[in-house]
C-alpha cells in the first residue's frame, strides 16, 4: 500500500483529460440520443489580482453537479471564458504603460493555469474572450440588431425598421425625413440625458451603477451632467422581464431583486392646469394615491424638469434668482441623498405660477423641491401632504396648507387630528362625490371619473429606466455606427465588422469627456458607406455589460463567423439548465442579459424553440470571507491565494473543502482546520480502498451505502454539497469499522466521490484495473428496500426450539423472512428430511418452522 500523494497523480490526469476530450461537449449530431445538460458559471473578469478563493466556489459547485450529470449520460455544456473589457485593465494600462490587450492576454494565461490546475472539467475547446474581434464583430452585430429595430406596443414584441409605419406627410417630406422619424423608435437610439458622471473615471453610469450616489467602481461621488449618450430602450420590456419569471426557477432572494429593479407601480396619471404670467398649459403628474385627489395642497417639480428651465429662459418666474441658485445646488447632490427619509426638506416656490386642481377648479401653489426626481414618473408631484411623509414634512416646513381625506376610523363622523401624514386605508372624507368610499373603491372611482372627463387616466410606472449604452472609453467594443452630415447616423455596414479598437497612444479620456478614441483622427474619418462623402465614427465605446449579455450564446458554437451561434445549436442547448454566479450580478447582469435574449427571440436570432427566457435555474452561492469573518480584500492583506492550498494540499483537498465548508448559499469564512479535516478524510479514503476489500458486509453497512447513494444524488441535485460530503465522511468512517471496503460497494463509492475528487477517484480507478475513466462511468444507483438502517435479530426455531439467530432488516417482509429461516445452515439438520408443516412468522421477532 502506498501513501496518498497528491503530486504523483493530479498533474497526470489533468493532461490525460485533456488528450482524451473527455469534457468536450458533443455537438448536435454528435450527441445521438443523448440528452443534454447545460451547467453555466459566469465568467470571470481576468483581473491582474488573479483567481481567489472565492471564485472557485461557483465553478467547483457546477463542476460537481456538470461530473454528475455527464456520469448519468448526458451529453454536457459546461464552459469558461473571459469577460474582459473593462476598466480595471484600461487603468492598470494608463498606469503601467501596457497595451490593455497584453495586460489582458497576460491575465488570462495566468487565470487558465490556475483554474487548470484545480482540474475543472470545462470544455476548454470552446473558450472565449470577450475583447477577441472574432467575439466583438458580434457583439457590434447585435448592437445593430438594436439600432436596425423598433417596439410594437401591439404586438408586444421588437421588429425590424423597416417595418416601423411612417405617417405619409413625414413619408412626403423624403427619405432624411423618414431617417428621422424612425431614429425616434430605434432600440438603440441617442439622447442627450443627464447623466450619473463619475469625474475620477471619467465615464458616464447607469443609474444602477451609482447605487447610494457613489460610482460602483471608484467610490467618487457622482454627480449630474448633461451628455449625449448610446441608449437602449430596455423599458419596454418591463412588463414581459416581470411577467416571465413566473416561467423559471430563481432564488425567491433574485426574484425579488429583479422585481424590485424593475419597480412597477400602478396608479394613474393626472393633469394639473398651469397658469403664470402670459402662459398656461397641462402638465401631467404620476400617482399611486389617485383617492387623495381632494387633499392636494401644492404641486412640486423637481428641480431639473425642462419646463422650469424654459420657464425661467422665458424670464416667467418672478423669482427667477432664487431659483436658479436651488436648481444648481440641486445639481450637486445625489438622488439618494435627495431621496433620504427624514432629511430636512428644500425647496422654493414658483412665484408667478400657479396649478389648477382637474376636479375643483381651487389654485394651488407650485414648488421646485429635490425631493423629487426628473427621473421618475413626470417628475412632477402632486402633493397630498396629510397622506405622504415627504409631503408632509415639506408641508409643515413651509406652513403649507394640509387636507385630510383618508380616515381611518369610519364611520366615526370625526378624524382624529394627525401628528404624522396617514398612509393607510381607510374611508373619504372632504372628497366631493368619494366621501364615505373605502381607499380601494375611490381609486376606481376617481379614475374613472378623470378619464370620463379626459383629465387622466389609469396609469403604470416603473422605477426601470433605459440602458445608458455609452461608455467614452478607450477598452470595450467601439459602437459601429458612423456619422454623416448628409445621412444621418449611418450604421457600418455588416460586411465592415468587427470595427477594431485602434492602437492609440494614450488611453486617458479627453478633457472634454470624450473617449480617448475620438483624438485619433486616421480612425475617426472614414467615407459614409450611405453616399461616400465625408463623415465621422462614432467614438463611444460599449459599457462592460455588452459582452456578458449574450456570452452563453456563443458557448454553443464558438467558432461560427457566419452567425453568432447556429440556429440548430441553439435550439439544442438553449435555455441554460442552470446558472449559478454572485449575489453581486443577479440584479443588472441578469436584467440585461434577459432582455438581451428576448430581444433576439423576438428578432428570430434565437429560434422560437428556445423559449422566452434564457435560463431555467439561478443560484447564487455565499460569499467565502477570511478567516475572521471579514471579506478578503487586497488591502486588508487578508486573501488566500488557491496557488498556495494547491501547492501544499492538493486540487481535490481544495476542492471538496470549498463544498465542504459550510451551506452553498451562506457566506463562510476560511478555515485552516477544516481544510486540514478534509485532507485526513481523503487519506482515509486512498487507504481504504487500497486496501483488501472485505468479503462480509453487515446490513448496517448496507443500509449505510445506500443512504449514501441517495444522499449524494440529491444533495448534488439541490446544491446540499457539505450535507453530501459529510455522508460520504460517515461511510468511509464506516468502512474503517468494518476493516475495509466491502467489494461491492468499493466502485460504487469512487463514483460518488468522483465529482468532488475527480483526480483521486480516477487514480484509485484505475488501480483496480478498470478501463476507461471513472468520469463516464455511470453513477451508481441505490435500492429504497435497503435504505431502512434498522435490523432486529430474528429468532429462528425448529418446532418451537431455538435453534439460530439472524440479523435482518426491520422492515423485512414475512417471505423473505422465512426464507432467512430455511437458508440457515443451523436450521438445515432439523428439517432436511421431515415434511414442513407449517411456518409462522411473529412480525419483528421470530419465525417458528413447524415439522
Ligand atoms: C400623491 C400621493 C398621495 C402619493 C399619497 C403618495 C401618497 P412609488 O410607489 O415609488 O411608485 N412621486 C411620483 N413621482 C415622483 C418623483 N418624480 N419623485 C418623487 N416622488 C414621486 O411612488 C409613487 C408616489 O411617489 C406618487 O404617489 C407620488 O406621490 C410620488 F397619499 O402622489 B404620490
Ligand atoms: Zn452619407
Amino acid at each position: 500500500m502506498s501513501d496518498r500523494n497528491f503530486q504523483d497523480f493530479e498533474a497526470k490526469w489533468q493532461a490525460n483529460w485533456e488528450t482524451s476530450g473527455i469534457y468536450r461537449a458533443r455537438d448536435p449530431q454528435e450527441a445521438g440520443e443523448k440528452k443534454k445538460f447545460y451547467g453555466l458559471v459566469e465568467f470571470p473578469y481576468p483581473s491582474g489580482a488573479g483567481l481567489h478563493v472565492g471564485h472557485p466556489r461557483s465553478y467547483t459547485a457546477i463542476d460537481a453537479i456538470c461530473r454528475k450529470q455527464r456520469m448519468e449520460g448526458k451529453n454536457v455544456l459546461y464552459p469558461i471564458g473571459w469577460d474582459a473589457f473593462g476598466l480595471p485593465t484600461e487603468n492598470y494600462a494608463i498606469k503601467h504603460k501596457v497595451k490593455p490587450e497584453v495586460a489582458t492576454a497576460e491575465n488570462v494565461a495566468n487565470f487558465t493555469r490556475q483554474l487548470k490546475s484545480i482540474g475543472f472539467g470545462f470544455d476548454w475547446s470552446r473558450e472565449i474572450n470577450t475583447t477577441d474581434p472574432a467575439y466583438y464583430k458580434w457583439t457590434q452585430w447585435q448592437f445593430l440588431k438594436f439600432f436596425d429595430a423598433w417596439y410594437d406596443e401591439d404586438e408586444k414584441r421588437a421588429r425590424p425598421i423597416d417595418e416601423l409605419p411612417i405617417p405619409s406627410d413625414v413619408r412626403a417630406m423624403g427619405e432624411r425625413a423618414v431617417h428621422e422619424y424612425q431614429n425616434g423608435f430605434r432600440m438603440a437610439f441617442k439622447s442627450t440625458s443627464t447623466i450619473n458622471w463619475c469625474p475620477s473615471c471619467k465615464i458616464g453610469l447607469a443609474n444602477e451603477e451609482a447605487v447610494g450616489g457613489v460610482c460602483e467602481r471608484c467610490g467618487t461621488a457622482v454627480i449630474k451632467k448633461e451628455k449625449e449618450q448610446w441608449m437602449i430602450r430596455i423599458t419596454k420590456y418591463a412588463e414581459r422581464l416581470l411577467e416571465d419569471l413566473e416561467m423559471v426557477d430563481y432564488l425567491p432572494k433574485i426574484k425579488t431583486q429583479q422585481i424590485n429593479w424593475i419597480g412597477k407601480s400602478e396608479g394613474a396619471s393626472i393633469e394639473f392646469g398651469l397658469f403664470g404670467t402670459e402662459s398656461e398649459g397641462v402638465v401631467s403628474v404620476f400617482t399611486t394615491r389617485p383617492d387623495t385627489l381632494f387633499g392636494v395642497t401644492y404641486i412640486v417639480f423637481a428641480p431639473e424638469h425642462s419646463l422650469v428651465r424654459t420657464w425661467l429662459g422665458r424670464e416667467l418666474i418672478h423669482n427667477q434668482d432664487e431659483v436658479t441658485e436651488y436648481i444648481r445646488a440641486a445639481g450637486t447632490k445625489t438622488d439618494i441623498e435627495r431621496m433620504a427619509e427624514g432629511k430636512e426638506k428644500t425647496g422654493v416656490p414658483l412665484q408667478g405660477m400657479h396649478a389648477v386642481h382637474p376636479v375643483t377648479g381651487e389654485e394651488l401653489p407650485v414648488w421646485i423641491s429635490d425631493y423629487v426626481l426628473a427621473s421618475y414618473g413626470t417628475g412632477i408631484v402632486m402633493a397630498v401632504p396629510a397622506h405622504d411623509e415627504r409631503d408632509f414634512a415639506f408641508a409643515k416646513k413651509f406652513g403649507l396648507e394640509m387636507k385630510q381625506v383618508v380616515c381611518p376610523n369610519y364611520p366615526e363622523p370625526t378624524c382624529p387630528v394627525m401628528e404624522e401624514a396617514f398612509l393607510g386605508e381607510g374611508h373619504m372624507v372632504g372628497s366631493d362625490f368619494l366621501d364615505g368610499l373605502p381607499t380601494w373603491k375611490a381609486k376606481d372611482d376617481i379614475i374613472s371619473w378623470l378619464e370620463e372627463h379626459q383629465k387622466g387616466e389609469r396609469s403604470i410606472n416603473y422605477k426601470l429606466r433605459d440602458w445608458v449604452f455609452s461608455r467614452q472609453r478607450y477598452w470595450g467594443e467601439p459602437i459601429p455606427i458612423i456619422h454623416c452630415d448628409t445621412c444621418g447616423t449611418v450604421p457600418v455596414p455588416e460586411s465592415d465588422l468587427p470595427v477594431t479598437l485602434p492602437e492609440v497612444e494614450a488611453y486617458e479620456p479627453t478633457d472634454g469627456g470624450e473617449s480617448p478614441l475620438a483624438s485619433m483622427r486616421d480612425w475617426v474619418e472614414v467615407t459614409c458607406p450611405d453616399c461616400g462623402g465625408y463623415a465621422a465614427r462614432e467614438t463611444d465605446t460599449m459599457p462592460n455589460w455588452a459582452g456578458s449579455s449574450w456570452y452563453f450564446l456563443r458557448y454553443t458554437d464558438p467558432h461560427n463567423d457566419e452567425a453568432l451561434a447556429s440556429p440548430d445549436k441553439l435550439t439544442y442547448w438553449m435555455p441554460v439548465d442552470l446558472y449559478n454566479g454572485g449575489m453581486e450580478h443577479t440584479t443588472l447582469h441578469l436584467l440585461y442579459s434577459r432582455f438581451w435574449y428576448k430581444f433576439l427571440w423576438d428578432m428570430g436570432v434565437v429560434p422560437e424553440a428556445c423559449g422566452p427566457e434564457p435560463y431555467q435555474v439561478r443560484r447564487s452561492h455565499g460569499l467565502i470571507l477570511a478567516e475572521g469573518g471579514e471579506k478578503m480584500s487586497k488591502s486588508k492583506g487578508n486573501v488566500v491565494n488557491p496557488d498556495d492550498v494547491i501547492a501544499r494540499y492538493g486540487a481535490d483537498v481544495f476542492r471538496l473543502y470549498e463544498l465542504f465548508m459550510g451551506p452553498f448559499d451562506q457566506p463562510v469564512p476560511w478555515d485552516t482546520n477544516g481544510i486540514e479535516g478534509v485532507k485526513r478524510f481523503l487519506d482515509k479514503v486512498w487507504h481504504w480502498v487500497e486496501a483488501e476489500p472485505v468479503t462480509e458486509t453487515s446490513l448496517e453497512l448496507e443500509a449505510l451505502y445506500h443512504q449514501t447513494v441517495k444522499k449524494v444524488t440529491d444533495g448534488l441535485e439541490a446544491m446540499r454539497f457539505n450535507t453530501a460530503v459529510s455522508q460520504l465522511m460517515i461511510l468511509t468512517n464506516a468502512f474503517q469499522e468494518a476493516g475495509g471496503v466491502p467489494e461491492k460497494m468499493r466502485e460504487g463509492f469512487l463514483q460518488l466521490l468522483a465529482p468532488f475528487a475527480p483526480h483521486q477517484t480516477e487514480e484509485l480507478w484505475q488501480q483496480l484495473g478498470k478501463k476507461g475513466s471513472i468520469h463516464i462511468s455511470g453513477w451508481p444507483t441505490y435500492d429504497e428496500s435497503k435504505l431502512a438502517a434498522k435490523t432486529f435479530e430474528l429468532v429462528i426455531q425448529v418446532n418451537g426450539k431455538l435453534r439460530d439467530r439472524a440479523e435482518v432488516s426491520s422492515d423485512i417482509s414475512e417471505e423473505d423472512a422465512k426464507e432467512v429461516a430455511l437458508a440457515s445452515e443451523k436450521v438445515q439438520p432439523f428439517i432436511r428430511d421431515k415434511q414442513i408443516r407449517k411456518t409462522i412468522y411473529i412480525s419483528g421477532k421470530l419465525v417458528n418452522i413447524v415439522v
